[in-house]
């Protein structure tokens, strides 16, 4: 084991999740706060939409040199490989950013719903870039959930759902067994892509910012008719499932902004294959 110890890896294994590991310090953590804000303050809210608008905060590690480090960062990617083995790709991640005071949610729902991946092998990093706790909307998840399956879910159409269909979890949730993911600024927790969890939202006095990052084992596959492309950032990739994604030169130089585009467009064509994708596990 590279990170986790044998006692963290097994209560990913039994619980669906892991926290609070360290990711960089308060100072790194800071640092990359001030970059979201300089490079991603006007992009939508929402993270993105079925009408093929890319957003800056979903992906953005193929539009900001600063993102392209952070998942790559080498204490996250010897906890994922703790869990998936030493070949790593980026499949998607997304800027979660709750300003302060903000009515914006995320219902329950599990990660693999509309990602249409096998096996299911998916592990998401939330990195916190700022404090989470349950002032500030963090991330609760439900504990064992990751062993019911893939669970139905609705497309839900409300503003506050950070979500871009707003899809939950159609059965009843208990969340009142749901466990608040808190993170200080530079930790992470790690969460099985069939873990149901939801955030509230943000009552503190702060932004709650932090960035999911889905990274998943070469040997997994997209089960949909459309190609994608992933990011290799450990290892080598000996299946070819994914096209290689290249890393930005600069802040939105006009070849990221190329790659971005049609890494989203590709993504927003699989997603909406996804009814087919689900009756193929
Ligand atoms: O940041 C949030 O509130 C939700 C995050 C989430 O759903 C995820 O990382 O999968």
């Amino acid at each position: 084991m590279k990170m986790l110890s044998e006692s963290e890896a097994g209560r990913y294994r039994d619980e669906g999740y892991v926290f609070p590991l360290q990711a960089f310090s308060a100072e790194t953590a800071a640092s990359y706060r001030a970059a979201v804000e300089r490079t991603c303050a006007d992009a939508a809210p929402r993270p993105a939409t079925l009408t093929g608008t890319p957003s800056y905060r979903v992906k953005p590690y193929l539009l900001f040199p600063w993102a392209a480090s952070l998942v790559r960062t080498a204490s996250i990617l010897d906890a994922v490989e703790d869990l998936i083995g030493p070949d790593i790709l980026v499949y998607h991640t997304t800027l979660w950013w709750k300003t302060k005071g903000s009515p914006n949610r995320v219902p329950w729902h599990q990660d693999g719903t509309y990602f249409g991946l096998a096996p299911h092998e998916h592990v998401t990093a939330w990195v916190a870039l700022s404090t989470s706790n349950p002032r500030t909307g963090c991330v609760r998840i439900l504990p064992r959930s990751h062993r019911t399956g893939q669970m139905a879910h609705g497309d839900h159409r409300d503003s506050t759902l950070m979500l871009s269909r707003g899809q939950t979890v159609q059965a009843e949730i208990d969340a009142a067994r749901a466990v608040p993911v808190v993170l200080r600024p530079g930790e992470f927790s790690l969460h099985h892509t069939l873990a149901v969890h939801a955030s509230d939202p943000n009552t503190g006095d702060d932004d709650r910012i932090g960035i999911g990052i889905s990274y998943i084992p070469t040997r997994v596959r997209h089960v949909g008719p459309t190609r994608l492309s992933a990011t290799l950032v450990r290892g080598r990739d000996g299946y070819r499932h994914f096209d290689p994604e290249p890393s930005p030169a600069a802040d939105l130089d006009a070849a990221a902004v190329a790659v971005h585009q049609d890494s989203n467009a590709r993504f927003w064509q699989a997603s909406r294959l996804i009814p087919e994708m689900a009756r193929a596990h």
